[in-house]
């Protein structure tokens, strides 16, 4: 088959349709690209958090160390900016997908909490929630949706200083959700690799994962990755456009 007649076949979508509709069991990947239509900032696309800010100087245990207050008033505009805003059309789609499909993960490295917003409920959120909060010093983890937490929060137990429960740079993924991630995708029919820019790791893994346990792996993207290569279906384009075209009028 010539390469042309491949990448039309890659960007079928009434192709990747119905194999979704036969699958008894699918895992999807999101990133930050799945919120962008709620206007929610990407990492690294146009406008990125990551163009502005230097993601060492913000999201590693270092820079809270160095200076916890900046790190708290870059999470506390975003929980301001999060909290204000609405599910998309693909947020809606992925949450009808999940009662449709016989065995559904949703695997997520947004912090943002749409996904259970949106209906969703068997959700991994593999690099954590902005909406929960630990303590540095006795480690309990609290959930917390008022906007704004002030410079330096407090833990209302032992009065030890509160971190966001995300996941920064150099920091370990929580084993128990990583490895039912990794379960998820191994054993999966097909795997929907929605918003991401496939960079960051072990997230960006789980599609080669999910590739060698033989499942048909499909990347909805507005630009092509480096996984792009070896993806069976690469839809270039919103995923809110997408993603409900995938799901619509299903019997
Ligand atoms: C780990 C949570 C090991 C916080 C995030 C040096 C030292 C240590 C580690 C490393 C190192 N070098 C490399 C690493 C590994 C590192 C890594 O991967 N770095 C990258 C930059 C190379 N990974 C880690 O550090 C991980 N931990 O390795 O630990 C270890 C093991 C044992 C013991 C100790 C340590 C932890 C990684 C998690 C970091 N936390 N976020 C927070 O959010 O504040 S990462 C951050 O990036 C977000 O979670 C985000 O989701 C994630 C991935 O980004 P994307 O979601 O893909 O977003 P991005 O903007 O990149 O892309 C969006 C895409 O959407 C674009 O392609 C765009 O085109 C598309 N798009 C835009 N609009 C739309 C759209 N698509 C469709 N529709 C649209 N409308």
């Amino acid at each position: 088959m010539a390469a042309s007649d491949l990448d039309y076949m890659k960007g079928d979508i009434q192709a990747l349709r119905k194999t979704l509709m036969n699958a008894e069991s699918v895992a999807v990947l999101t990133g930050a690209g799945i919120s962008a239509e709620s206007g929610v900032p990407t990492f690294r696309g146009e406008g990125g958090l990551w163009r502005n800010y230097r993601a060492t100087d913000l999201a590693t245990p270092e820079a809270f160390e160095r200076d916890p207050e900046l790190v708290w008033e870059f999470y506390n505009w975003r929980r301001k900016l999060i909290g204000g805003v609405q599910c998309n059309a693909a947020h809606h789609a992925l949450a009808r997908l999940e009662n449709l499909i016989a065995k559904f993960t949703l695997i997520t490295q947004n912090v943002d909490g749409l996904h259970f917003q949106a209906g969703n409920r068997n959700v991994l959120e593999i690099h954590g929630s902005i909406w929960r909060v630990r303590c540095t010093r006795c480690h309990l983890t609290t959930t917390d949706r008022s906007p704004d937490l002030g410079p330096r929060p407090v833990c209302g137990s032992c009065g030890g200083l509160l971190r966001p429960a995300v996941v920064w740079f150099g920091e370990a993924l929580d084993p128990e959700i990583l490895g039912k991630a990794v379960e998820a995708v191994r054993s999966c029919q097909v795997m929907l690799v929605i918003g991401t820019s496939s960079i960051v790791q072990p997230a960006a893994s789980l599609s080669l994962e999910a590739k060698s346990g033989g499942a048909v792996v499909a990347e909805i993207n507005l630009e092509a990755t480096p996984h792009s290569r070896f993806m069976d279906f690469a839809l270039h384009g919103k995923a809110g456009e997408i993603v409900p075209r995938l799901v619509e009028d299903w019997s």
